[in-house]
């Protein structure tokens, strides 16, 4: 084998593209098609594996619709604002505007390496002020709407980010950054955007996207919708409303149980339990929902009761750990006979447990949580729940003491974090005036480049930038030091991109409405209950401000799999396992790697990394090279034409749908068909249209061999023409026969037998000269006899039940 510069044939068509402005586009008559990849995160360790799987398949797709005749969109830019660059800068100690410019230029020496088709010149970078500018803009329109807003809120602090974080960033009661960090919580005013008003519309748009239903159902169990009854309570004359779902359970409530966190719990302590309530609160951890439902229920008597509004019963109230702050009302009545957690208080404390469900014969020392027939319940006794539900619920509306609710899981966006690398937030603090909004023309506030790192929040060490005057009354103010949060620009850059240069607006309604919606989104399943509710959250957002005719950015999303080591861990420094694309691609070039990434498993599954595979990748690209590169143009046959056909047929529709490995299977097929012959240049020109989505380099190089001009990567995708049936039957016949005559050939080979001889018995017309050709590359001497035939062999040895009478495989 000869060896092939791969890397000098991908400069050379990387550098044609570049000067030809290739991928380029611009609005315009042709039918429109946005492919993304999710807002790459320039970070200073450069491209990972999972990064060239991910965007690779953006590429893939990309090529495939621009080749289909579609004015193809596939813009690239970077999120390069945040919290692991300030951090990674602090630890290396150079500035993080410096530290983030050298990792976009890293980054993109590498995307450009990989050969991927983006149209470069729309390209962002959200620490530019020309980007986060627009950030500050949505920021006072939110502000005008009533959509942003500041308010004192128990609220998740990372003492390790010294920052707090928004509820989504929690996961398991620890920080999405620090996996070894319980989150605290703290009582802090802090600025959050209403996302809550959109929980109804952010639920609807799920039924009208085509995403995988596992993405739809994390959103759904996110945003969380519960109808129930919100039930007033009074405690010393004052309404405490509670949010339920059981209102059929209210004459078994025996105990009220407040959150620890809730910010009126101190109207509810007596003198007397102060002491009490107050050693209880030292101990309550923070945690996160899920974990409240595992913990060892804790609480104190606050000294208060509340009165039931449906029989004037004397309530007492405790202050427990295991209820929220901020759902429903942060306090519940407890229903001990059939609320687990409820019960294991009432148990710990001694509290009266009373049923009001039956539950049958069904004795457990466990809560009865089912829904059942009312006891106990005055004049709703016998009542099934569901009827019960209703019923009490009238009857306390009559009352004036209880209505129907819907409660959302779904919080308000926490935006405000205590850092630097954010877009700062454009109010400004009067002593008079209050809260004031920076004037739209005085945007972008740019965040000031000298300041100090390691105590707090840097914005505060400068003071120059921190005190303004008022924009109201001119007396002296103070900046907002809080920054945003970094996913606001991921929320929103998808627009910009259809206008990124534009210095007037956040950018025209036109462009942004022709470009946009995303008609393809490719990125990770890590991102569902974060960016992607976000991203919708904005989108629906700007549409109710008039900018867009939309309100889903992405009605069509795609999640990819995870690549593990070989050793089918998760690639990690510690376990030595890393895979670095470069590394790959200095060693077999990027087509190989590109093609491997996709030959292996269907791209939205996990993978394992095959250094056995990826040499397998090779071996087929040298075999194309070698192939094409000699080409002698020839007749093609009806077979071989055929086979094309159907060839074209597939390979579309399985890139259309995401089964790349299949498309490379059939790929591997038609190249194995036509190995040993000539074919016309028509044919030779469709295969490598078909390979070039995958391995765009060599397809271009082949492509001007072969005799062309031109880009291949800007050809229309070859259309399948007839696949002739017969020969499909044949070939699936043979297929079926050869494996059956290997596999009895391994069989035997196993008991260690040296057969002589293969008979094979077919019906008539399927002894043709094509079953003989493929049986003739079996290993062993092949004779083919139809049934009939007359001088029908006989081989010695073979029972006259098994006599060849009808078709079969008999060996000698
Ligand atoms: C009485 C009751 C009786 C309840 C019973 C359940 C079973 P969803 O909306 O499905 O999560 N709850 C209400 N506010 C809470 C808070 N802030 N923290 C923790 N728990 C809270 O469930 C709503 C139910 O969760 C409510 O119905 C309430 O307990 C509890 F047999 O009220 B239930
Ligand atoms: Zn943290
Ligand atoms: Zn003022």
């Amino acid at each position: 084998m000869i060896k092939i510069d791969f890397s000098k044939i991908e400069k050379k068509w990387q550098d044609k593209w570049g000067k030809a402005k290739c991928f380029n586009v611009s609005e315009g008559k042709k039918k429109k098609f946005y492919v993304l990849d999710m807002f790459p995160y320039p970070s200073g360790e450069g491209l990972h594996i999972g990064h060239a799987f991910v965007y690779s398949l953006g590429d893939i797709y990309a090529r495939f619709k621009r080749m289909q005749g579609l004015n193809v969109f596939y813009p690239v830019g970077y999120d390069s604002l945040g919290l692991p660059a300030e951090n990674a800068a602090i630890k290396a100690g150079i500035h993080p505007k410096k530290y983030t410019e050298n990792a976009i230029k890293n980054f993109m020496k590498q995307q450009k390496a990989m050969g991927w088709s983006y149209d470069w010149s729309r390209m962002v970078k959200s620490s530019d002020s020309d980007f986060y500018k627009w950030d500050q803009w949505i920021f006072l329109k939110m502000l005008e709407k009533g959509i942003a807003y500041r308010k004192k809120a128990p609220v998740n602090w990372c003492p390790k980010c010294k920052t707090v974080l928004a509820n989504e960033q929690v996961i398991n009661g620890k920080c999405w950054r620090h996996e070894d960090t319980n989150i605290e919580i703290r009582q802090l005013e802090q600025w959050f955007f209403k996302i809550t008003k959109y929980a109804e519309r952010l639920l609807k748009g799920l039924e009208k996207i085509d995403w995988p239903e596992r993405a739809k159902v994390l959103q759904r169990n996110w945003i969380g919708k519960s109808y129930g009854t919100e039930i007033i309570f009074r405690v010393n004359g004052k309404k405490w409303p509670i949010f339920t779902t059981r209102p059929d359970t209210i004459f078994g409530v025996t105990f009220m149980v407040v959150s620890a966190q809730h910010l009126r719990l101190m109207e509810l302590v007596t003198d007397k339990e102060k002491n009490n309530v107050e050693n209880f609160l030292k101990k309550v951890k923070s945690v996160s929902e899920k974990e409240m439902e595992d913990l060892e229920k804790k609480g104190a008597f606050t000294g208060s009761y509340a009165i039931n509004p449906v029989n004037n019963e004397k309530i007492p109230i405790y202050v427990g750990n295991f209820v929220v702050a901020d759902y429903g009302s942060g306090m519940v009545m407890a229903v001990p006979a059939h609320d687990q957690r409820d019960f294991e208080f009432a148990k710990k404390y001694k509290i009266k447990i009373k049923e009001v469900i039956s539950r049958g014969n069904i004795t457990r020392e466990r809560a009865y949580a089912d829904e059942g027939k009312l006891i106990n319940s005055e004049k709703f006794n016998g009542i099934n729940s569901d009827k019960a539900k209703s019923e009490i619920t009238k009857f306390l509306e009559k009352k004036k003491l209880g209505r129907k609710k819907i409660e959302y899981k779904l919080r308000d966006w926490l935006v405000s974090r205590q850092r630097y690398w954010g877009t700062p937030i454009p109010v400004i603090y009067c002593d008079g005036c209050g809260i004031v909004s920076v004037s739209e023309k005085d945007l972008p506030i740019k965040l000031p480049e000298k300041v100090k790192f390691g105590k707090g929040n840097p914005l505060k060490t400068v003071e120059s930038w921190v005190n303004v005057k008022c924009p109201k009354c001119g007396k002296q103010g103070r900046r907002e030091t809080d920054t945003m949060d970094t996913f606001v620009n991921s929320s929103w850059y998808y627009l910009r991109y259809t206008d990124s240069k534009n210095k007037k607006q956040i950018f025209d309604k036109k462009k942004a409405n022709y470009w946009a919606p995303i008609d393809q989104y490719i990125g990770g399943p890590e991102h569902i209950t974060m960016h992607l509710i976000y991203i919708r959250f904005y989108t629906k957002f700007l549409r109710d401000l008039g900018l867009l005719k939309f309100d889903e950015p992405a009605p069509k999303y795609f999640t990819q799999g995870v690549i593990y080591g070989e050793d089918g861990e998760r690639m990690s420094k510690s376990k030595g396992n890393i895979i670095e694309p470069s590394d790959i691609m200095n060693k077999y070039g990027t087509d190989t790697l590109r093609l491997y990434l996709f030959s292996s498993s269907s791209p939205d599954k996990d993978m394992e990394w095959s250094d056995k595979e990826i040499h397998g990748s090779f071996k087929f690209i040298n075999r194309i090279y070698n192939y094409f590169s000699n080409f002698k143009k020839g007749e093609i046959d009806v077979r071989t034409k055929s086979k094309l056909n159907k060839t074209i047929k597939e390979v579309t529709e399985d890139i259309e749908n995401f089964r790349h490995n299949l498309a490379i299977i059939k790929l591997r097929e038609f190249f194995n068909s036509i190995f040993e012959k000539k074919i016309d240049k028509k044919t030779a020109e469709s295969f490598l249209k078909l390979l070039s989505v995958f391995c765009p380099h060599i397809a271009e190089e082949l492509w001007q061999k072969i005799g062309n001009k031109g880009f291949i990567s800007l050809q229309d995708w070859p259309k399948a023409g007839k696949v002739n049936p017969m020969f499909e039957k044949q070939e699936e016949m043979t297929d079926k026969l050869v494996n059956d005559i290997n596999n009895i050939l391994n069989i035997l080979k196993d008991k260690k037998e040296s057969p002589k001889k293969v008979y094979v018995y077919v019906i008539p017309n399927e002894r043709n000269d094509y079953i003989k050709e493929e049986l003739d590359k079996v290993s062993l001497d092949i004779e083919i006899f139809a049934v009939n035939d007359k001088n029908k062999y006989d081989p010695k040895g073979i029972s006259k039940k098994t006599k060849p009478g009808k078709p079969g495989i008999y060996i000698e």
